[in-house]
């Protein structure tokens, strides 16, 4: 479960509910005087659970170490944003959707990222373009 999507998002809750969010950072939540602020968070604590199951349908995290994409073959529901991380210490790689007919996208390097969101059913091979051993497949299904 990508826990870190999961505080980002709360993160932009809280700061449409409390917009000197950035203030109350450099302080603590407990000096917030305001009532309704805490009524707010209070919300978003009950709320936390469904936040989570929510988050993890929408982001899936596959890792790139090894030369190997982790885990190679995933299934996901549409609307699933897959989060490509490279996990290598020197070398990188890229998510190509080759028989998709697309074109083949940047490289990215360790600690970088790739997202693409699937909202169609089907099966999608990909490969890396500078290694075409390193292959993965997204089956997409309801
Ligand atoms: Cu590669």
């Amino acid at each position: 479960m990508p826990t870190y999507h999961v505080g980002i998002f709360i993160e932009q809750v809280v700061k449409i509910f409390i917009p000197d969010y950035n203030h109350v950072q450099s302080t603590t939540l407990c000096q917030i005087d305001n009532m309704k602020k805490y009524f707010y968070c209070l919300v978003l604590c009950l709320l936390l659970p469904a936040i989570n199951t929510f988050a993890s349908d929408a982001i899936v995290v596959v890792e790139i170490k090894n030369f190997k994409f982790s885990p190679q073959q995933i299934t996901i529901k549409p609307g699933t944003t897959i989060h490509w991380i490279n996990r290598e210490k020197r070398q990188y790689h890229s998510v190509w959707f080759e028989s998709s007919g697309e074109p083949e996208p940047d490289y990215f390097f360790p600690d970088e990222s790739f997202y693409k969101t699937f909202n169609q059913t089907g099966t999608y091979p990909y490969r890396c373009g500078p290694h075409p051993k390193m292959t993965g497949v997204v089956k997409v299904a309801n």
